[in-house]
């Protein structure tokens, strides 16, 4: 007789394309996967022999996912300047160095963060690689992007991306999934990125930050403004170029592939359509409080809703970010966006969920046949409406519960 268990509670939030919210109800598992979604009572009867765990004063969801984060930054506190991109990223040159003492202790905490807030699943960007063995270890599922940061087509900026990530695919699972970032582009040399992101498949995501900033905008059309400056003064180069010749020949480097664009503030509609034809599934990851703190700018989703254009919420890294609590960037998402608060508290919900799943072309997200348990449990007294989730999971502030492929992993 197969391993049967049945987890309900008395509010279960389904995150599926109808948005379906059961009473009294849970799921049914085997060997990892959701077999049934439906009313307690019914699942008790068809599954007679499970072991069922019920939470009374439960909410059920998918496990959340953070589809952006740098763990790398962890210990970051105060070193980096807020208020302007362009300072930001400034200080961040003269002092990264600074902020990555320690990074092994701070990099385990931020993982623990994640998973008191109920996230199982993680897009993680990586630059140096120093979180690589302890995510690979950990029992969450994680799209680990190996990142492209090399400004010049040096042999040597090549040489080291193929070492880290073929560091990263020693440790390729189901759970551990090694993929590539473009860290952006004016930080990305074209013939680099497109040597690294030959072969890459269709179906592995690949994620860029993108048009972060006016100033890249101006970089990218212009090839002058701030980056220009930035170039010369900064960095020493004599007469700073863009390896791109646009900003829809930067979106070129993902012809045929599963891109996620991070932030796209400074996008144009015409830049958000081309992504769309382009690729084989387009995304946008917005970091509010980010955004806020480098930019001053938050993404407006009434602009992606005439696109179809889909988007997952996270919380960028502790290096432009005060905490990593997907739950914070929910509730601060919740209140700063703008837009009608009913339609934005349904799709930050699936923004977390599904559709942050689907950004990381993972099987999980929502509770559906067929699909991993990975799940979460929140406080929650009654809730019917999105609106109503998504204030009780602010307030919950902690998950209860968080379980990977049917495993509990916490607490
Ligand atoms: O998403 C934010 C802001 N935009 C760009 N980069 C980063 C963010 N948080 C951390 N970073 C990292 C990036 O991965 O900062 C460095 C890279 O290591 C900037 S380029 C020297
Ligand atoms: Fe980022």
């Amino acid at each position: 007789m197969q391993e049967l268990e049945i987890i309900g509670a008395r509010v279960v939030a389904t995150c599926d394309a109808s948005f379906r919210v059961i009473e009294h109800g849970g799921v049914a598992i085997s060997k990892g996967q959701i077999i049934e979604v439906g009313s307690l009572a019914r699942l008790k009867s068809v599954y007679a022999r499970a072991r069922v765990a019920f939470y009374k004063h439960g909410l059920l969801m998918p496990a959340l996912t953070n589809a952006h984060i740098h763990f790398e930054f962890s210990s970051h506190k105060n070193t980096f300047t807020y208020g302007s991109f362009e300072n930001w990223l400034t200080s961040v040159i003269q002092h990264r160095d600074l902020v990555f003492r320690h990074a092994q202790r701070h990099i385990r905490h931020a993982l623990r963060v994640q998973m008191q807030s109920g996230v199982g699943s993680v897009g993680a960007i990586s630059s140096y690689g120093l979180e690589r063995e302890i995510l690979a270890h950990s029992p969450l599922k994680v799209v680990f992007f190996n990142e492209l940061l090399a400004s010049a087509p040096l042999e040597q900026s090549f040489q080291d991306f193929q070492a880290r990530y073929a560091q990263s695919l020693k440790h390729k699972s189901a759970r551990f999934i090694p993929a590539i970032a473009i860290h952006a582009p004016y930080s990305a040399h074209k013939q680099l990125a497109q040597r690294v992101l030959e072969g890459i498949d269709k179906r592995t995501p690949v994620c860029a930050h993108f048009l972060e900033s006016q100033a890249e905008l101006e970089w990218l059309e212009n090839q002058g403004g701030w980056f220009a400056r930035f170039f010369q003064e900064v960095l020493g180069v004599a007469k700073p170029m863009p390896s791109y010749t646009g900003v829809l020949d930067f979106l070129n480097l993902f012809t045929n592939k599963h891109l996620l664009l991070v932030h796209a503030l400074f996008a144009r509609l015409e830049h958000l359509k081309h992504a769309q034809e382009i690729a084989t599934q387009a995304h946008i990851i917005t970091c509010p409080r980010s955004n806020r703190l480098l930019s001053g700018h938050l993404l407006d989703p009434t602009r992606l809703r005439p696109l179809d254009l889909p988007y997952a919420l996270a919380t960028d890294g502790k290096s432009s970010n005060l905490d990593v609590n997907l739950l914070e960037e929910l509730r601060h998402a919740l209140f700063a966006l703008p837009g009608n608060l009913e339609d934005n508290a349904l799709e930050l919900l699936l923004a977390c969920s599904a559709r942050a799943s689907q950004a990381l072309g993972l099987n999980n997200g929502s509770l559906e046949a067929g699909k991993d348990a990975d799940l979460a449990i929140f406080t929650c007294q009654k809730a019917h409406t999105p609106l109503e989730i998504a204030l009780s999971l602010i307030q919950a502030k902690k998950a209860r519960a968080l379980y990977i492929q049917g495993r509990r992993v916490f607490p």
